[in-house]
């Protein structure tokens, strides 16, 4: 059989490598070596010595004549992949390319960014790689038993049958690790950033996303943690109403409005599906904690026809400066372009009456502020007579050019992050030139533009000042000149919470058919962003799921074939094959990042160090020899799997708690001579130290798995190959420094000794 293995040069995947390729299968290996670079960059080692995969590879063929093919190159650069993948034509492709350190994705959050991004992103990457050039190919997926978490019920494998409310149905198991965030949005939903209103196409890792917490409504940006996009040929859930558009996917976490016994209003979670036809409550407003600034700066300018000659900036009062502004957005103009070529003067014609007198007095602030000349003349303009005020600063008509005309009008990007008393001098300047209040409280009204990006922003200025707002358009047909031009409104009011009502013959909501991308993004904390469809925005959430449930979908989908191992934790070096030359043996991790329990414990059993059990140590975990690991892939590969489907299988062989490990290493050390004790560290994860655990792990042994159980022989040869090589053992690196509970962590660096 053809076999590509992503990850082939890692702790297992080189093993697996050399065992298929013993077997007569045509193996590949792709890997892009991060493991190695992280050992380079850290100072890190593994106690056995790895040679590289080039002499790896070299050193097989001599001794067993068998060609191991290699491909480097990363997941995340799909060309590479699909380059990999048409070369080899695999059968079967199997899947360890994943950073797979809980430990590395506590350092922080580039860790955490960085994990996520690979292990998410990559996999789609394969998914998508395979669907296109290999969708005959069964794909095995290295998955974690960890995903399960620690529930207080049996784990089963992979599904779990459920009774409720009379009917019953085989579900996925739960998972209860850090997930990814699925399929969600179709392709005309928007989602809000600092740089304003982006459809999610068109996102990036560097936009900041506007997201809230369900029990804290104040706007935080976050940067995405993951952006997906998928083709989607589905049922969609779609919510049309006079205040909120949305169109999502049923499975989509919808954030709904409820009140409290006490009377107050909260928010919760529900799926698109499960709301359907209901008289759902939206949340639709927002609390914005934005920044005070006393001064506007504004910039200096090269006098005209004089390079040398510069004005320099002039720094006015921050709110003087947005009242000014206001007016000028809505009513201004820059003239003088077309008379000197330089713009110099400003201006706002207004009937002869209050508004007048307004721009009047917000004209001579200014001119005041700048030193310059400002002027009234009256005119008469049709039926009435019009009043021309007029600023005359070069400097200021210069800077205004850069604000637009009447279709590309907008309100500087930096000032929308300003203080919600500072947006409302603005908000309000702007509504006394082309806004309508409906009420005297200023809470409902209507801001009339031609410039689609103003209406952005006014929509935004106003969810800031906590108003709701949408915005809705008029095209004017048969107008001639500016009256041709499309006419924006945003409709704001106080309503912070709106009840979508439902008509027996008109419904609001409805489940229909869609084909076309599908999009969300992960951001930290509650996972709330604020989304808008045709103009109407609401706080939504995502659909959390782990790069398993894309697997299970894909295959649904696009009939592909996946095998997906819940794998528990793997110990041992040894396999007949790693064995045959120190120049083919695997990686061995001791450290505190990529170390595991039972390889950690017997290093430090070789160099006198006592063993480093994380608090109680009531941790139970399934645990596997590595020998089981690479028969398990096998077993898995060689059983037949249907189009379409989505297996689990639990590889585990036995569970112990980290104190029966412990007890255990102990034993068997005493029995050879060596001083070993336990000692019990303040644990630097936060997991339960006591807690229920019963995994089941039939499938593979009814495929015919043979498990090497654990016993005094394995940890004998474990501890006695840690012995031999105990010079390179490298002390400092023991010692657990990643602290779950910090946001940053520092990980030790070469030549610290921490304990001898
Ligand atoms: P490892 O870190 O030793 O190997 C992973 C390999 O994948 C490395 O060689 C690395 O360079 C490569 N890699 C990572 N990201 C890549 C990318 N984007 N593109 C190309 N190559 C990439 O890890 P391992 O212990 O061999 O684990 C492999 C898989 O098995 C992981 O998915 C892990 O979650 C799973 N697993 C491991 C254990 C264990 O105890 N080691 C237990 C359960 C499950
Ligand atoms: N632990 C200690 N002392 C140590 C090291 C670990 O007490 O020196 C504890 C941990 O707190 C944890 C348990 O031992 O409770 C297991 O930790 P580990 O580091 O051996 O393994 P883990 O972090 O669970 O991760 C490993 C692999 C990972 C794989 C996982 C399988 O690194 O890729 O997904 O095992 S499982 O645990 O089943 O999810």
């Amino acid at each position: 059989m053809r076999i590509l293995i992503l990850g082939g040069d890692g702790y297992l995947g080189w093993a697996q490598a050399m065992y298929l390729s013993k077997k007569g299968h045509e193996v590949t290996v792709f890997d892009n070596f991060m493991r190695r670079q992280f050992d380079l960059e850290r100072g890190f080692n593994s106690l056995l010595p790895i040679s590289t995969l080039y002499e790896r590879v070299k050193r097989w063929k001599e001794i067993t004549g068998r060609t191991i093919h290699i491909h480097v190159g990363d997941t995340m650069d799909y060309d590479a992949l699909v380059a990999a993948i048409q070369a080899s034509e695999p059968e079967a492709i199997v899947h360890f390319a994943e950073q797979r350190s809980a430990p590395y994705s506590m350092i922080d959050r580039k860790h955490a960014v960085f994990t996520q991004t690979n292990n998410v992103i990559g996999t789609l990457n394969v998914l998508y790689a395979m669907r296109e050039y290999a969708p005959e190919s069964h794909l095995v997926k290295l998955g974690t038993m960890g995903e399960y978490g620690t529930p207080n019920i049996d784990i089963e494998e992979g599904f779990i049958e459920i009774h409720h409310k009379g009917r019953s149905d085989v579900l996925p198991y739960p998972k209860q690790p850090g997930s990814i965030y699925h399929l969600c949005y179709d392709d005309r939903t928007e989602v809000l950033t600092r740089s304003g209103w982006k459809l999610f196409k068109d996102l990036s890792y560097n936009d900041e996303i506007a997201t809230r917490q369900l029990d804290d409504p104040h706007i935080v940006y976050e940067k995405p943690t993951a952006l997906t996009s998928y083709l989607y040929e589905g049922p969609m859930y779609y919510l049309e109403q006079r205040r909120i558009d949305l169109c999502v996917t049923p499975n989509h976490r919808m954030v709904t409005s409820f009140k409290r016994r006490d009377g107050t209003e909260a928010m919760r979670f529900e799926e698109a599906k499960d709301i359907l036809g209901k008289y759902n409550r939206y949340h639709l407003t927002c609390e914005w904690n934005g920044e005070e600034r006393e001064t506007f700066t504004l910039p200096g300018y090269y006098v005209f026809g004089d390079i040398n000659a510069r004005k320099p900036a002039i720094e006015l009062p921050m709110d003087d400066w947005l009242r000014f502004l206001g007016w000028y957005i809505a009513e201004g103009s820059v003239d003088g372009v077309w008379l000197k070529k330089v713009p110099n003067c400003i201006c706002i014609n207004q009937k002869p009456g209050a508004k007048s007198r307004k721009v009047k007095t917000v004209f001579e602030r200014i001119a005041a502020l700048l030193g310059c000349t400002y002027s009234v003349y009256s005119y008469p303009d049709r039926n009435n007579e019009l009043e021309g005020h007029y600023l005359f600063s070069t400097q200021l008509a210069v800077y205004l050019t850069q604000i637009g005309t009447s279709l590309t009008k907008h309100i500087p990007r930096e000032l929308l992050n300003l203080s919600k008393r500072q947006l409302r001098i603005l908000f309000e300047a702007m509504m006394s030139g082309d806004g309508l209040w409906m009420d005297n409280e200023r809470d409902y009204g209507r801001y009339y533009t031609s410039s689609r990006q103003l209406a952005d922003e006014v929509q935004e200025m106003a969810l800031k000042l906590g108003l709701s707002a949408n915005i809705s358009y008029f095209d004017r047909a048969g107008g001639t000149g500016w009256a041709k031009n499309r006419e924006y409104r945003v409709n704001f009011t106080k309503t912070t919470v709106f009840q979508v009502n439902q008509l027996p013959d008109d419904p609001n909501d409805w489940i229909e058919d869609y084909a076309g991308m599908v999009y969300c993004c992960e951001v930290p904390g509650d996972g709330i962003i604020l989304v808008r469809r045709n103009g109407k925005p609401l706080w939504c959430g995502n659909s959390k799921v782990h790069d398993s449930h894309n697997i299970m979908f894909c295959c649904k989908i696009w009939g592909l074939r996946a095998t997906d191992l819940n794998q528990g934790v793997v110990y041992g070096v040894e396999t007949d094959e790693t064995m045959l030359d120190p120049v083919l043996a695997t990686r061995f991790d001791y450290d505190q990042i990529y170390g595991t329990a039972l390889n950690r414990f017997c290093v430090q059993v070789a160099v006198g160090h006592p063993l480093t059990v994380y608090g109680e140590g009531g941790q139970t975990r399934g645990y596997i020899n590595i020998r089981d690991t690479i028969r398990c892939i096998e077993l898995a590969i060689l059983s037949p799997i249907r189009a379409g489907e989505y297996r689990v299988f639990n590889q585990i062989t036995e569970q112990f708690s980290l104190l029966d490990l412990a007890h255990m290493v102990v034993r068997q050390g005493k029995e050879m001579g060596l001083k070993v004790e336990i000692a019990h560290m303040a644990n630097p994860r936060v997991e339960a130290e006591q807690h229920y655990y019963n995994a089941v792990h039939t499938r593979l042994i009814e495929l015919g798995l043979d498990p090497h159980l654990l016993n005094d022989g394995v940890l004998q040869s474990l501890i006695e190959l840690a012995i031999e090589h105990r010079e390179h053992i490298d002390h400092s690196l023991i010692t657990p420094t990643v602290n779950w509970r910090n946001a940053s962590n520092v990980v030790s660096k070469p030549g610290k000794q921490a304990f001898k």
